[in-house]
């Protein structure tokens, strides 16, 4: 199937559980659908589409076959009068925890600096890999030995910036839907103890820790080879030397605030560990106190891996002094806090890398410790207008969704489990069906519902992405990617060779590419799934 075909099918090829609503996006004018029992191919209902949208993102006329009134469990398929057929899915009371299980389980997928064992990694597994100690850049020849963590993406760079994401997501999916996260994985360390997330987390948060300079406080900014290794080097043939580029301030202020959150989380857990988390947070946040300039953060003249660099730390500083009140109550992070809350130079509802400031807002509001009333009604009226921002593009969208034409960019799925996400938040401090509604047809998006037809993760769905850019799933010799990764998504921007050749005239939302060379719009990120497990871990 392909959508530009008038009467082609999308839905969430995972299927709608039994009371949500169900709508499947049916390409034209729409008409006359059917819902057809799979099996036995009986139509058990059939209904009128709604009338069409013209859809700005993907270009196209978009009509929608809602049959929410079913909820009957079983296996269907949609068919449209133009006698096109949907993928089937499923309605079921529990539909998305394979799948909030394959996306948690990537992380362990993603680890550095350590075997993959055959036991959890299946035909997936691999070697030991970066394990000698990188040099660091531009100093006198000196060494730091941060093996492990996480592999950021397609490649195998290891990032603080966005390493801190990921973590932030997680445990903040943990901290509000702990019981999603009962079931083992299961993991080498799995102890039917401690959940698996925070086994998960820890091995990242061992890596953040490596990379904090213990003289300082700062934190470096990346560890990665000077470039990036061939399309299908396996992590452990990636012996090129690694190099530890400069302390920034943004990994420095999410290396604090992530740690503050951390030594929340684990007290309970492992309290040892805690304490040299919240270590950690506080000889960060001693160094964001005597670096108040930011300079900002750029490639060293030889380092062509990913940059992560970012116009501004003020977020970062504001997400730290958020995390660091939270978990400790003292009035100098609530003074700090309040003092970066006062400044209008960046978004306060935002969560992607660049854009840390989301997490204080979340963090403060969520937050046990006395708030300053005014503040935290000022930053809830903030978030009510963000998510009504947010309902409101969707209800205009052909498929349902937040993301304006422009949103369309490098990392795409980023923003729209983002925006679920932070939905999702906004449902939890405020109560509204509206927005859980919402952020709900975004996961119908990720898993199929959109203009290319696919399943934007490996592995789920009838028809997921098959190559995305990730050097294990093309270096491995086994056929099938590995499972529970997010692909980036449509981008726009076409900052890839095979986009600029393939996908020059296609509409934002169609400018993806189910394509290795396209790692402008296929490739996979730790903090492309992390936002998708806070989401699925609503809907479990
Ligand atoms: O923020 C601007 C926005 O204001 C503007 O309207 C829009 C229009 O293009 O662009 C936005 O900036 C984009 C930025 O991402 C937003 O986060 C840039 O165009 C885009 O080039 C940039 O892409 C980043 C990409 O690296 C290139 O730097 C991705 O976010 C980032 O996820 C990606 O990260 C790479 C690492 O470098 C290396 N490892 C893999 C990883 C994923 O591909
Ligand atoms: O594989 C790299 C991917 O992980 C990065 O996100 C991307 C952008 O920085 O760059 C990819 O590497 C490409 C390089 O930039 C240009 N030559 C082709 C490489 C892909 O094989
Ligand atoms: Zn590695």
């Amino acid at each position: 199937m392909h959508m530009e075909e008038q009467g082609s099918l999308a839905v969430n090829q995972l299927g709608y559980r039994s009371t949500d609503a169900k709508i499947a996006m049916i390409t034209g004018e729409g008409g006359r659908f059917r819902l057809v029992d799979h099996a036995s191919g009986a139509v058990v209902w059939q209904g009128d589409t709604i009338p069409a949208v013209d859809d700005q993102a993907s270009g196209i006329k978009v009509s929608r076959g809602d049959f929410s009134v079913w909820s009957q469990p079983g296996t269907y398929r949609i068919e449209s009068g133009e006698g096109h057929s949907s993928y089937p899915f499923v309605i079921s009371d529990a539909v998305y925890e394979e799948a909030h299980q394959a996306l948690l389980k990537a992380f362990y997928f993603f680890r550095c600096g350590m075997e993959l064992e055959e036991k959890y990694a299946g035909p997936w597994k691999h070697a030991a890999c970066h394990l000698t100690p990188a040099l660091v850049y531009g100093e006198e020849p000196r060494r730091i030995d941060a093996w492990g963590g996480w592999h950021d993406a397609g490649d195998y760079g290891k990032y603080v910036v966005p390493g801190a994401k990921a973590v932030a997501d997680l445990l903040l999916a943990y901290e509000c839907y702990p019981q999603a996260f009962e079931g083992a994985l299961p993991l080498p360390e799995s102890d039917g103890v401690m959940p698996d997330v925070l086994h998960e987390c820890r091995y990242e948060l061992e890596w953040l820790l490596r990379m904090q300079d213990g003289e300082s406080g700062g934190a470096y900014h990346k560890l990665t080879t000077l470039q990036f290794p061939g399309p299908d080097v396996m992590p452990e043939a990636d012996t090129a030397e690694l190099y530890i580029s400069p302390i920034s301030a943004t990994a420095t202020g999410c290396l604090a605030g992530v740690m503050a959150m951390a030594a929340r989380v684990y007290t309970p857990h492992d309290a040892a560990f805690a304490a040299s988390c919240l270590k950690a947070a506080e000889q960060a946040w001693a160094w964001l106190e005597r670096h108040p300039e930011y300079p900002g953060f750029r490639n060293p003249a030889e380092v062509f891996t990913g940059e992560y660099g970012d116009e501004q730390d003020l977020d970062e500083r504001y997400w730290a002094a958020a995390e660091l009140y939270r978990t400790t109550g003292e009035a100098r992070y609530h003074e700090a806090f309040r003092g970066f809350a006062g400044q209008n130079a960046f978004d306060k509802y935002e969560l992607g890398w660049a854009d840390m400031g989301g997490y204080g807002t979340i963090s403060y509001l969520l937050s046990e410790r006395e708030n300053e009333p005014q503040l935290a009604a000022r930053l809830l009226a903030g978030l009510q207008q963000r998510a009504d921002e947010l309902a409101a593009v969707s209800r205009e969208d052909g498929f349902g969704i937040s993301l304006r034409p422009e949103q369309y960019i490098w990392g795409s799925n980023m923003l729209v489990m983002n925006h679920a996400m932070l939905l999702l938040i906004a449902d939890r401090l405020l109560g509204s069906q509206t927005y859980e509604r919402c952020a709900l047809e975004h996961v119908h998006y990720l898993f199929g519902a959109n203009v290319v037809g696919m399943s934007y993760v490996t592995g789920l769905g009838s028809r997921p992405i098959l190559h995305p850019h990730h050097r294990p799933s093309e270096g491995d010799g086994v056929e099938a990617p590995v499972p529970g990764l997010v692909s980036g998504g449509p981008n726009y921007g076409k900052q890839d060779e095979y986009a600029r050749e393939h996908l020059a005239d296609k509409a934002p939302a169609a400018s993806f590419a189910d394509v290795m060379e396209s790692y402008a719009t296929n490739e996979v990120t730790i903090y492309w799934n992390s936002p998708a497990v806070f989401v699925l871990s609503h809907f479990v």
